[in-house]
């Protein structure tokens, strides 16, 4: 075993990449808001806090400790999975309301751009013997009217069997468990990967004292990230969850809906499951 492989997972090293990738992938709409939008939805957050802080007569002690605890949020690079965890699932919701195709929900503070380009059939990289039930995700991307969707791509990562993502966590291969399938001229795709594990978020940094306090739990239902997209059609980020698996119905992100849950079958080999999704999407 290497160094790299022994070192510890902690949520300042996961939290300082995520905000390193946060700073590159930003969305460039975003950019730029008006005085009178910024004033409008400040104002009304800090009337909110407000309200809060007369409601319960909030006391300076209290004040204190949440002036230490956002200091800290901070100094572990926590910002991203703080915002994804407990404020995405609403951002999403507004964003998609009006889609007719496949649901949605957040994206998460661990997509990279730019995974290896993977055929319509292929096996994602991953380790020699990677831990984890082996599961075969396929399925085919049509447009909204059912036309099926060639030169579609579905850009999927998700976390290994010990709940660690590849450049969030030291000692995994770069991309693995990550990459970018072009699908068919019928838009149809068959993934090769191994079943993820429920994810914990890091316990031992700011976000992990704040659940504590709260006597909260940390953890995500295992579960499968994709971005899928398609010439002329709006892209979807989602997540797909399994059925009966422990935190489906508690994530910590609030990210789970009941059309994003898949029930994988054994397959013939008696060892590996397989399941069936398929994504419909919405004109651009
Ligand atoms: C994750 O894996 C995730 O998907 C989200 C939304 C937050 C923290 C970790
Ligand atoms: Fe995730």
């Amino acid at each position: 075993m290497t160094d790299i492989t022994t070192e510890q997972a902690t949520a300042a090293a996961s939290g300082a990449a995520a905000t390193e990738q946060f700073r590159t992938k930003r969305r460039s709409e975003t950019t730029a808001a008006d005085a009178a939008r910024v004033d409008t939805l400040v104002s009304e957050l800090l009337t909110a806090a407000h309200d809060i802080i007369r409601r319960h007569k909030v006391t300076y002690a209290e004040y204190d400790v949440l002036k230490s605890w956002l200091i800290q949020v901070g100094e572990d690079g926590e910002w991203p999975l703080f915002l994804d965890v407990w404020l995405e699932h609403v951002v999403e919701e507004v964003a998609n309301a009006e889609r007719e195709g496949s649901k949605g929900t957040i994206e998460g503070p661990y997509y990279i751009p730019n995974a290896p380009s993977l055929a319509a059939e292929a096996t994602l990289p991953m380790r020699d013997g990677e831990a984890g039930t082996p599961l075969l995700f396929q399925g085919q991307v049509t447009s909204v009217d059912g036309t099926p969707l060639s030169g579609a791509t579905v850009e999927i990562w998700h976390a290994d069997d010990d709940g660690y993502y590849s450049q969030f966590a030291p000692g995994l291969p770069e991309w693995n468990l990550r990459g970018a399938v072009s699908a068919d001229e019928q838009g149809i795709f068959r993934i090769h990967t191994v079943q993820p594990a429920p994810y914990q978020i890091p316990t031992d940094g700011a976000c992990g004292t704040l659940i504590s306090a709260a006597g909260w739990h940390a953890w995500r239902p295992a579960h499968i990230h994709l971005k899928v997209s398609a010439p002329g059609h709006q892209l979807i980020t989602t997540q797909l969850y399994f059925k009966g698996g422990s935190h489906v119905t508690d994530d910590i992100a609030s990210a789970v809906k009941p059309e994003l849950i898949l029930d994988p079958s054994p397959a013939g080999d008696g060892k590996s499951r397989e399941v069936t999704y398929d994504f419909v999407l919405d004109k651009a």
